[in-house]
C-alpha cells in the first residue's frame, strides 16, 4: 500500500467535497436513494464543475433521521461506488462495513459524523486502509442532538472534543497528517452556535489539522435570511457561510451546489492572494 500524502497536500485550501446523497430522507431534499445512475451523474457533474472529491452517503444524519441498518446503507452506495471506481470519492458513513467496502472500491476518505464514537471497529479499517478521515463534531444523535442544545463555550468545548478524538485516531492507528477535523455545523447546535464555531475558526485550526465546513443549504442559514422556522437554507445563502468559512480559514468545503461555490470561493480566494 503506497502512502498517501498529507490530506493538506491532496486538498488544497479551498477544495469544494460535493454532496451526494443516496438516501430517501435528506434534509435538503436532494436525496437520491435506488436511483444509483442518477446519482452517479450528480457525481460526475460535480467533479466536471470543479469540486476535489464527492462525497457518497447512504444514511440522512438530518435532526430525528431514522438509522439504517448496514444491509440497507450497503444496497444504498455500493452500486454508486462500483460505478465511480477511478473517480475521487469519499464515503459517509459511521459504520465499519459501509467503509470497508467502500474503500476496497476505491474511496479515499472516510467522513464519519460521528467520529470514530459509534462503531469500534471503524478506526482500524480507516488505519488498515490508509485512508484520509474526516472526525465531526456532534452533539448527541440525530435523533436527539436538536433538543435544546447548550454549552458554556461552544468553541472551546467542540475543540476539545476534536482534539480527543484526534488523539484517539492516533492511538489506533490512523496517521495525524491524513486527518482533518469538522465543527459540524447544525449537529447539536443553535444558529448562534454556529455562527460561533465559523467566527472563531482559528481556534479549530490552531489544532494544527485542515478544517472542513459544511454548511451548504443548513436550516441555520434559512433562519438567518428570516424564516424562522427554515429547516434548509439557498444556495446564495449557503455561498456566502462558505466563503465565510474560507476566509477564516476553512479548507475544504462540504457543499451541494457545486459550480456556485467553485466559482465564489475562487474570487475569495484570489483575492485573499
Ligand atoms: N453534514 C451532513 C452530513 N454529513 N459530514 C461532515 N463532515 N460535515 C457536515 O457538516 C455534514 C456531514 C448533513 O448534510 P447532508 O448530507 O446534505 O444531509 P443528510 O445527512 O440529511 O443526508
Amino acid at each position: 500500500m503506497s502512502l498517501r500524502p498529507a490530506i493538506e497536500e491532496r486538498f488544497r485550501r479551498p477544495s469544494v467535497m460535493g454532496v451526494v446523497n443516496v438516501t430517501p430522507d435528506s434534509f435538503s431534499g436532494d436525496g437520491l436513494a435506488s436511483r444509483p445512475d442518477a446519482a452517479v451523474a450528480q457525481a460526475d457533474a460535480m467533479l466536471d464543475a470543479g469540486a476535489a472529491i464527492v462525497d457518497i452517503g447512504g444514511e440522512s444524519t438530518r435532526p430525528g433521521a431514522a438509522e439504517v441498518s448496514v444491509e440497507h446503507e450497503l444496497a444504498r452506495v455500493v452500486p454508486v461506488l462500483e460505478r465511480l471506481v477511478g473517480r475521487p470519492v469519499s464515503i459517509d458513513t459511521a459504520k465499519a462495513e459501509v467503509a470497508r467496502q467502500a474503500v476496497a472500491l476505491g474511496a479515499e476518505l472516510v467522513n464519519d459524523v460521528t467520529a470514530l464514537r459509534a462503531d469500534p471497529e471503524l478506526a482500524g479499517v480507516v488505519a488498515d486502509s490508509g485512508a484520509y478521515l474526516c472526525l465531526m463534531h456532534m452533539r448527541g444523535t440525530p435523533r436527539t442532538m436538536q433538543t435544546d442544545p447548550r454549552y458554556d463555550d461552544v468553541v472551546s468545548e467542540v475543540k476539545a472534543f476534536l482534539e480527543e478524538r484526534l488523539t484517539f485516531a492516533v492511538a489506533a492507528g490512523v496517521r495525524e497528517e491524513l486527518v482533518c477535523l469538522d465543527p459540524g455545523i447544525g449537529f447539536g447546535k443553535t444558529v448562534e452556535h454556529n455562527l460561533e464555531l465559523v467566527r472563531r475558526l482559528d481556534e479549530l485550526i490552531a489544532l494544527g489539522r485542515p478544517v472542513l465546513v459544511g454548511i451548504s443549504r443548513k436550516s441555520s442559514l434559512g433562519r438567518i435570511v428570516g424564516d424562522s422556522a427554515a429547516t434548509t437554507g439557498s444556495a446564495a445563502a449557503s455561498v456566502g457561510g462558505a466563503v465565510a468559512a474560507f476566509e477564516r480559514g476553512a479548507t475544504i468545503l462540504r457543499v451541494h451546489d457545486v459550480r456556485l461555490h467553485i466559482e465564489a470561493l475562487a474570487v475569495a480566494a484570489a483575492v485573499a492572494g
